[in-house]
């Protein structure tokens, strides 16, 4: 193991329980590190809790709890979700543990010493949901209510410290100009230059009248702004600002810093903007994913029209997480607007029992059937059986290059197109034919062993996506991929005169009247 990979989630904010939206962050960001663990690539995922700032203040004062006390129950109820669906974090901060308030107090002190910021005094508009400033000019043009939520803006005036944002806005164009990569996808990155070309203000970075938060340690009667304070969790959760380094020294830059498009300006101009100031490289990608919709708006905590909880557990229990798992990321290019639909959830459930699960189940009948289970040698080949064993040649690369590019959708769909390949040839190739007719045992032999081989290669390429489900099926077919790696796997397909293991269905039977919600 040398190279290394850091990818992150955004921290959300614990003033409501976890929903689609956060889950298919978070699935996402697990299918991509879960692909370079398996790439033997030392891999550290980080997620966590964003618990300062306005908003939590407000929730806690509407159920009438302390701030910290409603972040502490609702951070219980995000991590004991991710551990119920199995997901591979290495670490999960919260913005109100020790370890990162003293490291931001070092990134505020870093940024004082370089004269990054001065005292001032902010007057203006404030989305509060979004914990986001608007200028002027925005404000108006959205008639004073916030663009996600629709709720009015604040106003407020108060004395601020302001970091120096402008000072660095042509190194970050020049920045983005020479690393095309930077900012995906590309609609994103062009929507981040040209609004960056239309010029920026400093940014107020503390509040006064707010009493939640990180003090500043030049003046503590401020606290940081919470996008700064929550911001800064990429690196205080490696140490970064602290006694021991050494995960910062080994992980920093990230590779990707995974988020939803709403909160692409903080990530792509102020973080950097920082990151500039403490001298510190960038991270290599921000990719930035669309929404989960719900007739055309946002599905948000705020607007209540969201997939919750109960809904997702419900949809697990009946189709298994991994079908819940493949439809999230199959629904769209990844970067695009979705919409759950039923009829697509089941779609999409069906094509992973009917296309994935029906083809290792009956390419292992017949191996049964027609060989006792143990899987023949095979002969001379045909061009059907060289082409589709090309197509699976090819997959491993193809898969690659996909993650490489955070192309999810991709990801799902390759490794299904080489089972519907593999259906396909299985139908042409007639092997309940060829087994009525002695001449023809060693042509059966090879139908078998090339689509085994086929269905094999299949299954690893799902495994980031499908944990559990792909592994079930190598099993399936003899493999235990506890502790192996993609490269293992691919070379090591079971070998002729293995007595394969018995066919059992992948995916659940669901009456078709079953509804995914
Ligand atoms: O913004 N569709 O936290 P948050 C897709 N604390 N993804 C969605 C979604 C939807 N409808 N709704 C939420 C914050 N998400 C800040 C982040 S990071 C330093 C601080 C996902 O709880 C998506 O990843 O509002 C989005 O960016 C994130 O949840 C926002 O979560």
């Amino acid at each position: 193991m040398s190279k290394t990979f850091y990818i992150t989630t955004p921290i959300y904010y614990p003033n409501g329980e976890p929903h689609l939206g956060h889950a298919y962050t978070t699935i996402a960001t697990d299918a991509v590190a879960r692909f370079h663990r398996l790439r033997d690539e030392e891999t550290f995922f980080l997620t966590g809790t964003d618990e300062h700032g306005i908003k939590i203040v407000k929730t806690a004062a509407e159920k009438n709890v302390e701030p910290k006390v409603l972040a502490d129950g609702m951070v219980a109820v995000f991590e004991g979700f991710w551990k119920e669906i199995g997901i591979s974090n290495d670490d999960f901060i919260r913005t109100t543990q020790p370890r990162h308030k003293s490291s931001v107090q070092e990134i505020i002190r870093k940024l004082l010493a370089s004269d990054d910021i001065y005292a001032g005094s902010y007057e203006g508009w404030y989305d509060e949901g979004q914990e986001e400033f608007v200028t002027e000019t925005e404000a108006k043009a959205r008639e004073f209510k916030s663009a996600i939520s629709g709720r009015p803006l604040t106003r407020f005036s108060e004395k601020s410290y302001f970091f120096r944002l402008k000072k660095y806005v042509p190194r970050l164009l020049e920045y983005i100009d020479q690393n095309p990569d930077f900012i995906q996808p590309t609609i994103r990155r062009n929507e981040v230059v040209s609004k960056l070309k239309q010029g920026v203000e400093d940014l107020s970075i503390s509040r006064a009248t707010l009493k939640w938060g990180i003090p500043m340690p030049n003046d503590p009667e401020h606290v940081v702004y919470v996008w700064i304070d929550a911001l800064s969790n990429y690196i205080t959760a490696l140490g970064y600002g602290s006694g021991d380094q050494s995960l910062f020294d080994k992980f920093w830059p990230a590779n990707v810093h995974l988020i939803g498009k709403e909160i692409l300006w903080f990530h792509t101009v102020y973080w950097p903007a920082i990151l500039f100031s403490l001298n510190l490289p960038l991270p290599k990608k921000v990719f930035a994913h669309g929404w989960w919709t719900s007739g055309g708006k946002k599905m948000s905590k705020s607007m209540g029209n969201f997939i919750d909880l109960v809904k997702m557990r419900e949809v697990i229990g009946t189709y298994s997480l991994d079908a819940l798992r493949y439809y999230m990321l199959r629904a769209a290019p990844f970067g695009s607007d979705l919409d759950w639909t039923d009829a697509d959830f089941l779609k999409s459930f069906n094509e992973l029992k009917n296309v994935v699960g029906n083809c290792l189940n009956r390419t292992l009948k017949m191996i049964d059937r027609y060989r006792g289970g143990v899987l023949p040698a095979r002969g001379e080949l045909q061009q059907i059986d060289r082409d589709l064993l090309a197509q699976g040649e090819k997959l491993a690369a193809l898969i690659a290059d996909a993650y490489e590019r955070v192309e999810l959708q991709q990801c799902a769909e390759l490794p299904v197109q080489l089972a519907r390949l593999t259906n396909g040839y299985i139908d042409a190739t007639e092997p309940f034919k060829l087994a009525k007719d002695p001449a023809q045992a060693g042509r059966l032999d090879t139908v078998l062993n090339v689509a085994a081989r086929s269905i094999h290669r299949v299954l690893i390429g799902l495994l980031p996506i499908l944990p559990k489900k792909g592994a079930e099926g190598l099993s399936q077919l003899q493999i235990d991929v506890a502790g192996k790696t993609l490269d293992w796997l691919y070379a090591n397909p079971p070998g002729a005169g293995i007595k394969l293991g018995d066919a059992q269905p992948l995916f659940p039977n669901v009456p078709p009247a079953g509804a995914a919600t």
